[in-house]
């Protein structure tokens, strides 16, 4: 049975710094522009606060390469801002909870600079660092963002260093007991200040197998894909439980996990009743559709079809287990609107039929900047308006598969991370209200159409029919249906229907979306009385036949 914890009825909600709102125009979102917009995000109703990373960094991965972990990169700002945002949210009844990522650190990090210094000394043994054996690498794994895992150690011309992602982020090495030792230090130094908990970065990463182990290559570069690796490591249950008890358990923060994995029992050891932490993301729906060999090879979906396939296959597997976090997107990804809709049906009714078959759905709603407005992918126009390291790289596997420039460049665009981190739309003046300044990447030029400002006064805005979804989780009378009712899919198989009942102790709700351009006619199970609709005033019904219009969503009560 899952035991009831402080955060199931909560919302939370996903910031990326660098992007959110600017206070001193130089581009670049700050700490301060988060203090500043606590009370918008108050009054949608969210409680739990994610920043993605705000920490000293040269920003190669936009602050997933740490180099110190006990300060702020003063493009965020200051510790000062910092532990004023920690107050302001406390006063605010909400929670900061930071991104922990401790895969790797940044090679411009203390530790990696005195391990190039000495590679053998105490510093070296932080890292995985390896002798280059007539210069052949110690294994054939293939980073993420491209090439070997491999590069030659600074100064040196016989040792190299891992990275499973960027160049610039060297892995930590976990096997050592001296750096987990750090990494609690630093944990709980944040804990003690008056962070709530951590979203968890990558950390199916941190166990490795035997670093010279090389796997069947399979892409012509001879390289191997990670996940062999990731496939073959065991062992992280013993770190994780360690790293549990050492901090999180202490001071019963939040976790939410960055979690891959295909390990059957994961559910459980990651977020039963005892697990590592006390949420993981949902990433079923992220995941449909790609391919092995790059986002180039990305096949189109069927997205009504797939979208409740992915959904009700977590709900399934989770049961009672534990609490999954659900998203419809992150930094990581394309906007949710334009990734699982049909360029031609996107619109306020199909958005909202998205939001709601979402955020109905038992677990965590996770919303990011953004998502609450509708916000959508990007029309970039050439390679060069891109910044992220992963878009370039995939551009370049697609060039190097054969396909020319252009057609490389359309395949991988709608896939970019770009999409999701281009500077969020406050209003309709210039840069959309987000700097004075030059914004450091291009502003969506649609922000004068999807605002902030403009959805704040409408009420049948994206905005609107988000707080009205995170109402519902809230209110005293659907609180416990809405966070704790069973989900039982309703007609699995009638196509591009997506309905489920979600069943609580004294209360039965049931979420009926007809994901499709068309319209349908559903069959309802009886009486029932409507408490939230996304489209128009009256329902279009029959005896117990319900005629739907394409992207219609309607959460009855029975
Ligand atoms: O992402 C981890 C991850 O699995 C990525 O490979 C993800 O699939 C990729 O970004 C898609 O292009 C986390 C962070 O969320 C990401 O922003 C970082 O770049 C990465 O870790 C390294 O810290
Ligand atoms: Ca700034």
């Amino acid at each position: 049975m899952l035991k009831k914890k402080w955060w199931h009825e909560k919302a939370a909600y996903q910031i990326y710094p660098k992007s959110f709102y600017d206070t001193n125009g130089d581009g670049i979102g700050d700490l301060k522009g988060v203090i500043s917009k606590l009370d918008y995000l108050k009054d949608l109703g969210i409680d739990i606060i994610w920043l993605s990373p705000i920490y000293c960094s040269p920003l190669a991965d936009q602050g997933y390469d740490i180099s110190d972990y006990y300060d702020i990169d003063p493009r965020f700002g200051t510790m000062e801002d910092m532990d004023e945002l920690l107050k302001e949210a406390k006063s605010r009844n909400m929670y900061i909870v930071m991104d922990l990522v401790v895969n790797h650190c940044s090679d411009e990090h203390e530790w990696f600079k005195k391990a190039c210094e000495d590679p053998d000394g105490e510093y070296g043994k932080y890292f995985y660092i390896a002798d280059a054996k007539d210069y052949k690498l110690p294994n054939n794994w293939r980073s993420y963002f491209g090439g070997p895992v491999w590069d030659l150690l600074p100064g040196h011309t016989d040792k190299y260093y891992m990275h499973v992602f960027h160049k610039k982020q060297p892995d930590l090495n976990w096997e050592n007991p001296k750096l987990r030792e750090e990494i609690y230090k630093m944990i709980n130094w944040w804990l003690d200040r008056g962070v709530a908990g951590f979203r968890i970065d990558a950390i199916m990463n941190i166990k490795k197998p035997n670093i010279y182990t090389s796997y069947p290559a399979d892409r012509d570069d001879g390289l191997a894909s990670i996940d062999n690796m990731l496939h073959d490591a065991e062992g992280i249950d013993d770190f994780l439980h360690e790293m549990k008890t050492e901090t999180f358990e202490k001071h019963q923060a939040f976790t939410v996990g960055e979690v891959f994995t295909d390990r059957p029992d994961a559910l459980e050891a990651f977020i039963g009743n005892n697990g590592h932490f006390s949420s993981m993301f949902d990433f079923a729906e992220t995941i449909a559709g790609k391919s092995d060999d790059g986002w180039y090879k990305c096949k189109p979906v069927v997205w009504g079809e797939e979208y409740k396939k992915a959904a009700f296959g977590t709900q399934k597997r989770l049961g009672d287990i534990g609490f999954i976090s659900n998203i419809i997107e992150n930094h990581d990804e394309p906007r949710g609107v334009s990734h699982y809709i049909p360029e031609a049906d996107v619109s306020d009714t199909s958005k909202k039929m998205l939001a709601a078959v979402n955020v109905m759905l038992r677990g965590l709603p996770f919303i990011y900047q953004g998502q609450e407005l509708g916000m959508t992918n990007v029309v970039f126009h050439s390679i060069d308006e891109i910044d992220d390291c992963s878009t370039l790289d995939e551009y370049q596997v697609a060039l190097d598969a054969g396909l020319t420039p252009e057609s490389a460049f359309k395949a991988v665009v709608p896939y970019s991370r770009d999409n999701a981190r281009t500077p969020f739309q406050w209003d309709a003046t210039a840069n959309a209200g987000f700097t004075t300044g030059t914004p450091w990447l291009k502003v969506n030029p649609n922000y004068t159409d999807i605002n902030a400002a403009e959805q704040a006064n409408r009420p049948d805005s994206m905005y609107h029919w988000y707080k009205e979804l995170i109402a519902l989780r809230k209110n005293p009378e659907y609180k416990d249906v809405v966070v704790y009712g069973e989900v039982v899919p309703y007609k699995e198989e009638q196509t591009n229907l997506m309905a489920y009942y979600r069943k609580g102790t004294d209360r039965t709700l049931l979420v009926v979306a007809n994901y499709q351009h068309d319209a349908q006619d559903v069959v309802l199970p009886g009486t029932y009385k409507k408490v939230l609709m996304n489209n128009l005033d009256t329902l279009d019904l029959n005896g117990d036949i319900l005629h739907m219009p394409g992207y219609q969503a309607v959460i009855f009560e029975m």
